[in-house]
């Protein structure tokens, strides 16, 4: 009763596998979620076999009350020595190709987006410039009090469902993370060099995002929230940027380690 309570409170969101995400969130939480879990399954049934043998060699080979004699002695067992190698390459061998192929499939950026977001990371907070949408946001340090409605004020990404975002990282100061723990992905914003990553978030929702990188005295403030909704929505959105008046991207000029033949152009900082 109580953990049900406790489950129903976690917002949609699964905890029942011990992971703050399940299968579909996102095009890639499946894969991720399979990835951990098997390897556990083979950790524990590797576990399991050694244990086995452990437990009836000291108990098969114990020594014996009046056997006085001294074992069998032996020096080498070629056939078992190379058991001894073989297994534990082999097990290597298939988490290193289960490994490899989630990678390969989770960092590829070579999809064609349906959105374009530039994700910028400064000291401590976000911008969201929507490239294509010709649309910006400016993300103020949020202060955390421990009151309700702080969650209000943070910086928000809007992401529309069931399209692939391809979202370009760069930082204005020191290196932060883009993270979201339901998307079970994190990647480094580091300043002077751009990152992107894709996927497809096919779950509506509000889901929290922070800096992964210890980045200074109030990393911990920098927070944000990703909303993941419906096309219609999402341009609604947009147009109350635009409404706002903020249209074009806010660009790397306000970044703290620019070039120093980048010039400021002005405008909302
Ligand atoms: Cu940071």
């Amino acid at each position: 009763m109580g953990a049900s309570a406790l489950l129903a409170g976690c917002a949609g969101q699964a905890e029942a596998n011990g992971l703050p995400s399940q299968p579909g969130v996102t095009n890639q939480t499946g894969r991720v979620i399979d990835l951990w879990n098997y390897s556990w399954l083979a950790a524990l049934i590797v576990g399991a076999i050694t244990l086995t043998l452990i437990l009836w060699a000291i108990t098969v080979y114990r020594k014996k009350k009046d056997d006085e004699k001294l074992p069998v002695q032996t020096r080498a067992n070629v056939p078992l020595e190379l058991m001894y190698v073989a297994v534990p390459l082999l097990m290597i061998a298939v988490l290193f190709r289960w490994t490899a192929t989630d990678l390969a499939a989770i960092t590829d950026v070579s999809g064609e987006p349906d959105v374009r977001i530039q994700a910028i990371g400064k000291q401590w907070s976000w911008d969201f410039n929507y490239l294509d949408d010709d649309a910006y946001s400016v993300g103020v340090q949020a202060t955390l009090t421990g009151e309700v409605g702080v969650e209000e004020t943070l910086p928000v990404l809007y992401l529309p469902v069931n399209e692939l975002v391809d979202i370009q990282l760069n930082s204005r100061d020191v290196i932060h993370s883009f993270w979201v723990p339901a998307f079970l992905f994190k990647r480094d914003m580091i300043p002077g060099r751009t990152s992107n990553i894709q996927f497809i978030p096919q779950q509506l929702g509000t889901y929290q995002g922070k800096c992964a990188e210890l980045c200074g005295e109030y990393h911990s403030a920098m927070l944000f929230t990703v909303k993941v909704v419906p096309r219609a929505e999402y341009d609604a959105y947009i147009q109350s940027l635009r409404d706002a008046g903020q249209t074009g991207s806010i660009g790397l000029e306000y970044n703290r380690l620019q070039d120093a033949d980048v010039q400021p152009t002005g405008g909302e900082g």
